[in-house]
């Protein structure tokens, strides 16, 4: 869609406003303005650390007190943050919508915090741990230990992420498949689109000729007559969106 773009912020919450299922998909980017780093940004993680060192079952099978290292840094990290307004207006969206599912790429659970329903956390969560021997999933939030151990099995414990290489859970595929089939809009925030399968779900709703929506500081040059790009950050376009979108709804009693 070719709309300038004061304009384009109304059609955006027109086109939501009329949206019977709505999927967002979050990144890194949505994080950003709670202080939380992205992975490929300025300032980004992959900048100080190679992911394949890091996020993968062969750097966790050869260093795992590295690897727990780095997940320990980064959950103090995250413990210290709080949802910032692009987290909470997404939870605003889906009071003021019919049917509104969140699928986040993301593992720092800010958008639990922030009270989204309807929540896939496609890549895990940083606060979650999963044993190597019995398979248990445990929350686990302890930051002091580089080679935890299960309370059940005394098994290797693991963060329970998705780590480069590893397939997602074949449940949590099944959700974001039926979510992205009955989705007739789409919003894509604060990713870079560089991280497969999240980064093929733009493709999958436009060839089936739906609206996909795009928030991001950086423009993505795509084109196609149903994408819509809102250049900017997330805290500001998503409580935006939200206002515009709540004050058509009340036009419309
Ligand atoms: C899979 C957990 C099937 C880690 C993550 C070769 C061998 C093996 C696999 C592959 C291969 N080639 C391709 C693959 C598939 C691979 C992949 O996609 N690799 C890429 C690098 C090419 N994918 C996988 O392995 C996935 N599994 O495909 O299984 C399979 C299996 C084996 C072999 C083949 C296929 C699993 C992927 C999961 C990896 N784990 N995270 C951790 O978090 O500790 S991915 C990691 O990147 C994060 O989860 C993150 O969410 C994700 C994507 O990054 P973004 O969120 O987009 O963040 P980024 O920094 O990149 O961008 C931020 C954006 O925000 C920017 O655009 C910026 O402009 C914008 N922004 C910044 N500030 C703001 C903002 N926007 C708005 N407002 C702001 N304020």
């Amino acid at each position: 869609m070719d709309i300038s773009p004061e304009k384009s912020l109304d059609t955006a919450a027109r086109i939501a406003a009329e949206s019977k299922s709505l999927v967002i998909l979050t990144g890194a980017g949505v994080s950003a303005e709670s202080g939380i780093p992205t992975f490929r940004g300025e300032n980004g993680l992959w900048k100080n650390y190679r992911p394949e060192e890091l996020a993968t079952p062969e750097a966790f099978r050869n260093h795992p007190a590295l690897v727990w290292e780095w997940y320990n840094f980064r959950k103090n990290l995250i413990s210290e943050k709080s949802p910032n307004p692009a987290h909470y207006a997404i939870t605003e969206l889906q009071h003021l919508l019919p049917d509104v599912s969140l699928i986040t790429q993301n593992v720092d659970s800010l958008h639990n915090v922030a009270g989204t329903i309807n929540l896939i956390e496609m890549h895990g969560n940083i606060f979650r741990a999963r044993c190597t021997n019995c398979g248990k999933t445990m929350e686990y939030r302890r930051t002091e230990d580089n080679s935890p151990v299960c309370s059940f099995c005394y098994g290797a414990l693991r963060p329970d992420i998705v780590w480069f290489g590893e397939m997602l859970d074949p449940v949590i595929v099944s959700k974001i498949e039926s979510v992205l089939y009955h989705a007739d809009t789409m919003i894509i925030a604060g990713t870079s689109g560089a991280v497969y399968p999240a980064a093929g779900y733009t493709d999958y709703l436009l060839r089936r000729n739906k609206t996909v929506i795009e928030i991001n500081t950086e423009k993505s040059g795509r084109e196609a007559e149903k994408y819509l790009m809102l250049t900017g950050k997330a805290g500001d376009i998503f409580p935006e969106l939200s206002r515009k979108i709540k004050s058509i709804k009340e036009k419309e009693v």
